[in-house]
């Protein structure tokens, strides 16, 4: 089983929220940044290292959050806590980032502007950010 990992970065009380620009199915939705993890590689290794490439962030990454989203028979997406501690995010592959509170992200879910598969965590993370 590969794994993609997903960072859930709280700051201020406010959740970053990347926008992705592929594939054509999702590009112009927002997730929480991330990708696979690499053979030999912690999630936590590997999120802090997709976070730096994607954003530019130093992030130390820390408990998982919600449950594990099935994408393919043998692919699953698994969100992580995650603190910046150096940096601020600018965006590499994504077309933009923001930074949302409860009732946004609760708003951008209820409009269909996250990605399906990070909307699983709503609950979860909205309980973070209150
Ligand atoms: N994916 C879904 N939600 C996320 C992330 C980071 C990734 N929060 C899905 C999109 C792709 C796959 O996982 O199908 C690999 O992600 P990436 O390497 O394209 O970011
Ligand atoms: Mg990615």
């Amino acid at each position: 089983m590969r794994e993609v990992v997903a960072g859930a970065v709280i700051s201020n009380g406010l959740l970053l929220l990347a926008q992705r620009s592929y594939p054509p199915e999702v590009a112009g939705l927002w997730e929480l940044p991330g990708g696979k993890v690499e053979e030999g590689e912690t999630r936590a290794r590997a999120l802090e290292r997709e976070l730096a490439e994607e954003l530019g962030v130093d992030v130390v990454a820390g408990e998982q959050i919600g449950v594990g989203v099935p994408l393919k028979a043998d692919l699953v997406l698994v969100a992580l806590l995650a603190t910046v501690v150096g940096g601020n995010p600018e965006p590499t592959e994504h077309t933009a980032v923001r930074w949302v509170g409860a009732g946004a992200l609760r708003q951008m879910a209820a409009d269909g502007e996250l990605v399906p598969a990070d909307a699983v965590w709503l609950e979860d993370l909205a309980e973070l950010l209150t």
